[in-house]
């Protein structure tokens, strides 16, 4: 079945003539990327050149993809956005909350009970409002997106961070906070800030040990955690070319660990090859009809240099296998230092446990080359040394490598094989004794190893290496091993050598599956009964931030001045608080209890400025809460990296918690603070970090007078009596200011939803914001009647826009009776 046909073609259809009226104002060749920008504007949206890392550009993307753990909380915004239906092709995938322990089977099943509630509460919302609903085990949402929804030239946008993958179906493919899928969602315009472009040009061409993930690794060392921010990453060259579909996907994949707004390649064979494998010759044959639209133009290949803010070249014939780690993903090591490396910072070699699959490496290819390692286990009189693990991306390639005998060849070397979901990638792992927090390595072919991620020992030192070299090193047992000069000593003794891998591409016979696990949602769902019970304690309907006060922030305290690294997985914490992202009180009780306290450089332990005791981060700012007192965040560079999880803006939100200042931001996570209505603040001037002290009141002076590029001003005052004050940042366009002055963008956007009867002009820019035709005249009217309301009865509209959620608990629960 082909998705959404009708949306490719008309998108086909716009391509050339919006590119060329691009290329006339941007006046010089385009980028791929800026040909799939251009022609994604939003119809609202003047067309102008526009300034890379400058301008705020409205979007209109294609379609919107959420996983489980963050649809939760998207949908139950959706909700009270008060819109009967999804304005453009939306997907639930249920991946995130199945935990891995003995094998796919049960692991489902108890899954399936355990989280029965919430898998409901999501079928149900994706059936009303006209959302495609993948069931438990259908797959990781990434894969199953790759296999069924991207396309070459789209663009989308999905609550998870790892959204980019579809990078490898030539897509601009974004991942964000749920309130930005709201917006999608609405019908409204979705703001980005027109990122920069930075091209990589890859030559030669993958051989042997290496394969693409090497790609990404490699680049993770050159670029960092930090060096994507802001850029869409732009793969060319012949070495993009002559390597997979999949491939491509993983490296896009592991751009979020680079922190980029995404990656892409241009449309070519494999990615043709790709879309018929998976049944969709139908879009083959369309992308290939406007296929110089589908990647950049010729002479921005030819000189790069002139045409992207930063480029990078890798040979790919003398591209060394990698493993990045331990702790962090940019740690780039090649496979031939990796003895040198482990013996110099005492990382300990003893391989533990092996696991391949994940949204980011389980594709026909990545599982064909690991299996044709697994065989020689066998054949070479091999005693594989660490346990091993594959997490399938989807149900479709889980049944098609069953059917060509991989399974059985991983079962020869004990391999458990997990269910189709995200499992111990993101903690939901139930590793026996992980609780001992012992030191030891596990490899992975995944694409994050923060400390405590994937078992929740925060001594467990995690590797992040390609599926081939995490098969080898399993077997091996060893860290330090390297396939392409070591040997191994058999059973009967003889010093063997492993033979690089191999796997075909794609499967010979052709995909198979029996059942996707797709859902397709009610043609009309306004029957359709939504449950959320008021004593759940997986769900909670949500109460809508409170309006700003209109004054400057006096008083406020200091929660946690966190030290070093401060990325989602500390702020808000996995593994076992998954269960509950749909319930924003309970799940407060995890709020930055992996981050580092600066002054005692202890986890989840802070002054409590009131008592003067340490206490856990939660229970401190709970007690500010109570007291009705507000407090900051203080933190260090690329606070918030990681994930798309907007729970890390929601928590300290919800808390009590006024602003967060740090060094510098990830993106996705300063977009959520915004669109929480919270301040996400940087020091002016870094070396200010260091003038926090741990029993500092602070002011936050300027509000009154908050502006685009106006910093505002932090009033620091010591416990001896004396102050200072320093300047602060922010990135607040004029449009951010209104939703922080709304108390959040859905304020405002249910505010504007429910807005005004008269006149005319108002009302249909009101009720239609994605209508082509809502002239800017009428567009203005209504933000500044949507902002008139919200100022003058913001209490009073939040209570409407709440309203038709309440009915629903109270009619299910009702019904429950
Ligand atoms: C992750 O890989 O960290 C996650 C879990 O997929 C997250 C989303 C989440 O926190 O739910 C992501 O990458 O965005
Ligand atoms: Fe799931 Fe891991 Fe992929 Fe995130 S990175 S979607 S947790 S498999």
């Amino acid at each position: 079945m082909v998705f959404d046909l009708d949306m490719i073609k008309a998108l086909y259809d716009r391509m050339p003539s919006r590119i060329a009226k691009a290329r006339k104002i941007v006046n010089k060749p385009l980028t791929l990327s800026e040909k799939i920008l251009y022609s994604h504007l939003h119809a609202d949206q003047k067309l102008e050149n526009f300034g890379r890392g400058k301008s705020y550009v409205d979007f209109a993307p294609d379609r919107v993809a959420m996983q489980d753990a963050t649809a939760q909380m998207a949908l139950l915004q959706f909700m009270s956005a008060g819109r009967p239906k999804v304005a453009v092709p939306s997907t639930v995938h249920c991946d995130h909350l199945i935990v891995a322990k003995t094998g796919a089977k049960d692991d489902l099943t108890i899954a399936n009970s355990e989280s029965k509630e919430v898998f409901n509460f999501l079928s149900s919302v994706s059936n009303k409002y006209g959302i495609g609903f993948w069931k438990p085990g259908a797959g990781i949402i990434h894969q199953v997106v790759l296999e069924n929804y991207a396309f070459p030239g789209g663009m989308m946008i999905g609550t998870d961070s790892h959204t980019v993958n579809a990078g490898g179906l030539g897509m601009v493919a974004i991942g964000v906070g749920g309130a930005d899928a709201v917006d999608v969602m609405s019908g409204m315009a979705w703001e980005l800030k027109f990122p920069k472009l930075i091209g990589i040009k890859l030559t030669g061409k993958l051989n042997g040990w290496t394969s693409a993930k090497d790609v990404i690794l490699k680049v993770a060392g050159i670029l960092t955690v930090k060096g994507g921010t802001g850029a869409i990453v732009e793969y060319f060259g012949e070495g993009a070319t002559s390597m997979s579909c999949t491939g491509k996907g993983t490296i896009c994949n592991m751009g979020a660990e680079i922190g980029a707004t995404t990656s892409t390649f241009g449309y070519d064979a494999s990615m043709e090859r790709y879309l018929i494998a998976t049944g969709r010759a139908e879009v083959a044959k369309m992308a290939n009809k406007v296929k110089e639209h589908l990647t950049a133009d010729p002479e921005v290949y030819a000189n790069p240099e002139k045409y992207f803010d930063q480029v990078v070249e890798i040979n790919l014939s003398e591209l060394e296998p990698h493993v990045n780690g331990p702790f962090t993903p940019d740690l780039a090591t090649p496979i031939s230092k990796i003895k040198e490396e482990a013996a110099k910072n005492g990382w300990p070699t003893k391989v533990e446990v092996g696991l391949i699959g994940s949204c980011t490496n389980s594709s026909y290819e990545d599982i064909a080359r690991a299996a044709s390692l697994a065989k020689q286990v066998a054949d070479k009189g091999l005693k594989t040394k660490a346990e091993f693990t594959i997490t399938p991306g989807s149900e479709q390639v889980r049944y098609t490598i069953e059917r060509d005998g991989f399974i059985k060849t991983f079962d020869k070397i004990g391999a458990k094989v997990f269910a189709n979901a995200c499992g111990p990638c993101i903690g939901m792992w139930s590793r026996v004794g992980a609780e001992k927090k012992e030191k030891n390595t596990i490899v992975h072919s995944f694409n994050r190893n923060f400390q405590s991620r994937n078992d929740g020992n925060p001594n467990t030192y995690a590797f992040v290496a390609s599926p081939e070299l995490v098969t080898a090193l399993a077997i091996a047992g060893d860290l330090t091993f390297n396939p392409v000069t070591d040997t191994l000593t058999n059973e009967q003794g003889q010093q063997v050598k492993l033979d690089p891998p191999t796997g075909d591409e794609l499967p010979k016979k052709g995909f198979d599956v029996k059942d996707p696990g797709f859902v397709a949602p009610a043609k009309d769902g306004s029957k359709v009964v939504v449950n959320v019970s008021p004593s759940s304690d997986r769900l909670q309907l949500l109460d809508p931030f409170k309006p700003w006060e209109g004054t400057d922030l006096k008083g406020l305290r200091l929660l946690i001045k966190a030290k070093g690294k401060c990325t989602t997985d500390h702020i808000s914490m996995a593994g076992k608080w998954l269960k509950y992202r749909g319930h924003l009180d309970n799940i407060s009780n995890n709020l930055l209890i992996g981050a580092t306290n600066f002054y005692n450089e202890k986890i989840n332990s802070v002054k409590n400025g009131l008592s003067g005791q340490y206490d856990e981060v939660p229970n401190v700012q709970r007690a500010y809460k109570a007291k009705g007192i507000g407090s900051i965040v203080v933190g260090d560079e690329n606070y918030g990296e990681g994930s798309s999880r907007e729970h890390a803006a929601m928590e300290p939100r919800h808390l009590g918690v006024r602003a967060i200042l740090v060094k510098s931001f990830a993106r996705i996570h300063e977009t959520n603070l915004k669109k929480q209505g919270m301040l996400g603040l940087t020091f002016a001037n870094k070396e200010d970090y260091n003038k926090i002290k741990e029993d500092d009141t602070f002011d936050i002076v300027g509000l009154t007078s908050f502006a685009p590029e106006k910093p505002l001003t932090l009033v620091i005052r010591h416990s001896d009596g004396s102050q200072e004050s320093i300047l602060v940042n922010h990135t607040y366009n004029a449009n951010q200011i209104e939703w922080f002055k709304a108390g959040s963008a859905l304020n405002l956007m249910a505010a504007k939803f429910t807005v005004p009867k008269k006149p005319a002009a108002k009302k249909k820019a009101a009720k239609k914001p994605a209508a082509k035709k809502a002239t800017p005249k009428a567009k203005k009217a209504a933000k500044k009647s949507a902002r008139k309301v919200v100022k003058k009865k913001v209490a009073k509209k939040v209570k409407a826009a709440k309203k038709p959620a309440k009915k629903v608990t109270k009619k299910s629960a009702k019904k429950k009776k």
